[in-house]
């Protein structure tokens, strides 16, 4: 059995929820590990006005006893504070029979709301945009911190930074570690350069000031990955590949990248490897430079494994200004006006921690399988005496 999960719940309803399938039984798991987790993705100059009441109040419905997992499928509920605080949505988001009073019929550019309503046959664009909506990365972030748990118990760690906001670039030389994490979530765009860091602030300012929204870059460090995750055999059992697969599944994010999977391609060949020595003292092959991103054939190599993603700016603009089309009366027009973050790039480093930590579990398990923890970790345990040997 390996972890699968689901999510449901819309961006204005009553909650979102996610089942997790397919942990290991007996894995201490508190309330807490999940609720800081959430914490951390709220983090972010820059949010929208939801972040500032939102509280992500969950419920452990099921698969958790005593403090530590059954086995069982894990049930989490995450209420959406909004639905609580007043009753805004409570008509607008009925799940009984009913029409809403203000059907939005002037898509924003670069939202789902066009192809949405195209594809599904809707006449309004809340029908899309609810589930559309990057609210539903709680959901994620959710099972993520059980996955980062599993993981911890194999010696892996996650951590992630803003290294672009805009055309702002942090101008970082190392990979940050998971000691620096602290100083990381200290920082108001959870950038380690404190220089880039105000620059990035200024950008953001900027860009609210004219009604506008930023992109940018984060990259996702995850340390002590065990090797021999993925497999070079088969197209779908490639490790690049499923991280890739999940971190283009997070909403807005247009392009991934491996290692120096980008500048490499304009390297020669001589250059643009991490070249393999022999370390007696840990009895391991290592490599000192880390531009596969940690990643070879398809296989994760034991070295840091370093993934990149990119944001384009959010597609709701608080003035908005780009040109649409009234889907009703067929004449332009600007879209509909809804509630914004100018970026949510600081966000993003923990939703693509969850994505990275979401892959790493399930192939962790693929190779090491065990339905309790203590035979996880044993059977790792045993796999990497065998490499010693
Ligand atoms: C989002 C729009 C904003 C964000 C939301 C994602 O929501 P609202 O319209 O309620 O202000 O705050 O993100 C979250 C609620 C969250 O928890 O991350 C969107 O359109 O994607």
């Amino acid at each position: 059995m390996v972890l699968r999960y689901l999510t449901a719940g819309e961006s204005h309803g009553k909650a979102l929820t996610v089942i997790v399938e397919g942990l290991p039984a007996g894995m201490p798991v508190l309330a807490s590990d999940i609720e800081s987790e959430l914490a951390r993705r709220r983090l972010g100059y820059g949010r929208g006005p939801r972040q500032k009441f939102e509280k992500d109040e969950i419920t452990l419905v099921g698969g958790i006893r005593h403090g530590r997992t059954l086995g069982s499928p894990v049930a989490i509920e995450i209420q959406n504070s909004e639905w609580f605080r007043s009753d805004k949505w409570h008509d607008e988001m009925s799940p009984a029979p009913g029409k809403t009073a203000k059907p939005l019929t002037q898509p924003r550019p670069g939202h789902a709301d066009l192809v949405g309503m195209q594809k599904y046959g809707f006449d309004d664009a809340r029908d899309v945009l609810e589930r559309a909506s990057a609210r539903e990365t709680a959901a994620r972030v959710a099972a993520g911190a059980l996955a980062k748990l599993l993981l911890s118990h194999v010696g892996a760690s996650i951590v992630s930074h803003v290294i672009q906001i805009g055309d702002v670039r942090s101008n970082l030389g190392s990979l940050p570690s998971v000691a620096d994490l602290e100083q990381i979530d200290a920082s108001e765009v959870r950038c380690f350069d404190a220089v880039a860091e105000a620059r990035m602030i200024d950008a953001i300012k900027s860009a609210a000031k004219d009604g506008d929204s930023l992109g940018g870059v984060v990259e996702v460090v995850a340390h002590g990955v065990p090797l021999g995750l993925g497999s070079h055999v088969h197209w779908d059992r490639k490790i690049d590949a499923l991280l890739a697969q999940a971190i283009m599944s997070i909403q807005a994010v247009k392009a991934v990248e491996i290692g120096d999977g980008m500048s490499v391609a304009g390297m020669r060949g001589s250059e643009a490897h991490d070249a393999i020595h022999w370390d007696e003292a840990t009895r391991a092959y290592r490599r000192e430079t880390h531009r596969s991103g940690g990643t070879e054939g398809g296989i994760t190599t034991g070295e840091p494994l370093i993934v990149r993603a990119a944001m384009k700016p959010l597609a709701t603009l608080n003035k908005p200004t780009m040109k649409t089309v009234d889907m009703v009366t067929k004449e332009e027009t600007v879209s509909f006006k809804e509630r914004t973050d100018v970026t949510a790039v600081p966000a993003l480093g923990v939703v693509g921690e969850t994505m990275v930590a979401l892959v790493l579990a399930v192939e962790a398990q693929r190779k090491f399988g065990g339905d309790s923890l203590r035979e996880f970790i044993h059977n790792a345990t045993s796999f990497a005496s065998t490499l010693a040997e």
